[in-house]
């Protein structure tokens, strides 16, 4: 997979050098390319913002220098007729999601562009909307200082469900067994030696052997800590079989 970056701050992406995405490079599997903004910038200050229309706080990335760096960066394709799916975090773009980053993971190229400031021209994400996939997305309800640090939650959200990237420890089909944010239920909790650490003793049922109660056991604490935590993703979980039912009745009668 291909994935292109521009930003004012290429610097900050030197984690993706780093443990899992850094081997995944160095395999070819992922082919990122940093690119900094401000070298489409022709003025002698490489200035990439103005003053907003309408008045207001802040400033707004100017549309012209995006529009050359975007139109740059797709200009050097990889060998067959592809375009990139552009990604433009945003707090007010759609949630960045599991489910989501499955998506991209299946993608030949993305291009994230990343913004400062206010944010960028909106003229430039409807220019490109009509050549390319655009995506404003949001990896949260929170405000960042720029989108670099969504960039990079993204980026290793996405490469470690590509092929080959993770080893057998951690594969991702793993997701789909465990619950995980892809059944709506989070993980319970894990547990390895010593079996007591500072008087506190690890859960009878885990060093039994019995592998169908152990899976029961997982499953209930999964439920119970869901409950607990994230109760809205209860009503989302799918085929909930009749053990389930049975501990959720046991948490809250109102339930299973
Ligand atoms: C921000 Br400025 C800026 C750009 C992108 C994002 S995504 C997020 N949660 N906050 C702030």
């Amino acid at each position: 997979m291909r994935i292109d970056v521009v930003s004012i701050f290429p610097e900050y992406f030197a984690p993706l050098s780093v443990s899992l995405m850094g081997k995944a490079r160095e395999r070819g599997i992922l082919d990122i390319r940093l690119h900094q903004l401000r070298d489409w910038a022709h003025d002698v200050h490489h200035t990439v913002d103005d003053t907003p229309y309408g008045g207001g706080p802040g400033m707004v990335m100017k549309p012209e220098v995006w529009g050359e760096a975007i139109d740059s960066v797709c200009a050097e394709p990889p060998p067959d007729a592809i375009t990139p799916r552009l990604v433009v975090p945003t707090p007010s773009g759609r949630r960045f999601t599991q489910q989501v980053a499955l998506e991209y993971a299946a993608e030949p190229w993305l291009l994230f562009a990343p913004a400062r400031y206010e944010g960028i021209d909106s003229r430039v994400m409807a220019e490109y909307a009509s050549r390319l996939r655009v995506d404003e997305v949001s990896i949260g309800d929170y405000v960042l200082a720029g989108g670099e640090a969504a960039v990079l939650v993204m980026v290793e959200a996405v490469a470690r469900l590509l092929p080959g990237v993770l080893g057998n420890a951690n594969s991702v089909t793993d997701d789909s067994f465990a619950p995980g944010p892809m059944q709506n239920l989070l993980e319970g909790p894990v547990y390895t030696k010593p079996p007591v650490w500072r008087g506190r003793e690890v859960p009878e049922i885990l060093l039994s052997g019995h592998h169908g109660k152990i899976a029961r056991w997982r499953r209930d604490e999964a439920l119970r800590r869901t409950y607990e935590r994230r109760p809205e993703l209860l009503t989302a979980v799918q085929d909930l079989d009749k053990a389930d039912r049975r501990a959720l009745a046991d948490l809250d009668p109102d339930l299973g």
